[in-house]
């Protein structure tokens, strides 16, 4: 009677230890499943990612907002994550992608950040609402052209957190050099007697056109004036690269 007593107490606390242990935070979080992201490929086995780290979490890249790494810079066994060279999948996709996040824990959300090398070319406010899970962001690239790393950051909205998630992609399959915009060239002043690439006046924006910076052209009824001096191309339409053009 003692016995049974006491196998009928252990094997009721057995279901409550087997609850408890799932739910611990270390698994609890989120990260881009679609197009598979980096840590998505380690989960996948698509690569080696080292035998603990986002093999089995990859929603646990996670450290203080405001980085700059695919990891969260917490803990080490995600750091294979920031390896450029590693021969991660590249997804090609246009000028515009979706990306889509998968939740294992629904976080308050105080926003979303996606990044083209320090140019942040996204934002999706959270309203610190819970996500629903997934949840799927339409991304305007930015102009951004060839062979790129997306940065994706999805900032908590009750902790100092973020969760970080990098996608390699292949935008367009236009020229590999992406427009930037560190250029500063100023615009042709009046006095000089530059003959190439005078500013159009005020004419409709068309591909395949050489502009100047300063120049100034329609698209859509709207005008824009030229950021720094390029070759349009379709796919460039003043809306579409705010690197290029300014809406004026
Ligand atoms: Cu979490």
């Amino acid at each position: 009677m003692k016995l049974t007593r006491k196998a009928a107490l252990v094997t009721a606390a057995i279901p409550a230890l087997v609850l408890i242990t799932p739910v611990g935070s270390a698994s609890a979080h989120g990260y881009v499943s679609s197009p598979a992201s980096r840590a998505a490929q380690c989960a996948a086995g698509v690569l080696d990612c080292g035998p603990t780290g986002p093999r089995y979490e990859p929603q646990s890249a996670e450290g203080p907002k405001g980085q700059t790494t695919c990891s969260g810079g917490t803990r080490q066994d995600f750091e294979v994550l920031n390896d450029d060279n590693k021969g991660w999948k590249v997804t090609n996709v246009g000028s515009t992608m979706t990306v889509t996040w998968t939740f294992t824990a629904r976080h308050a959300t105080r926003d979303y950040e996606y990044f083209i090398g320090n140019t942040r070319v996204g934002f999706v406010a959270g309203n610190n609402q819970q996500p629903n899970n997934p949840t799927s962001h339409s991304i305007n690239l930015g102009g951004f052209t060839g062979r790129q790393k997306l940065r994706a950051v999805w900032n908590i909205g009750d902790t100092v957190n973020a969760f970080y998630s990098c996608i390699d992609i292949n935008i367009g399959g236009g020229p590999t050099n992406p427009p930037t915009t560190t250029t500063t060239t100023p615009p042709p002043t009046t006095t000089t007697t530059t003959t190439t690439n005078q500013p159009p006046v005020g004419g409709t924006w068309a591909p395949n056109t050489a502009y100047a910076t300063g120049a100034t052209v329609t698209y859509d009824g709207v005008s824009y004036r030229c950021r720094q001096a390029h070759t349009s191309l379709v796919g460039w339409e003043p809306p579409n690269v705010a690197a290029l053009w300014e809406r004026i």
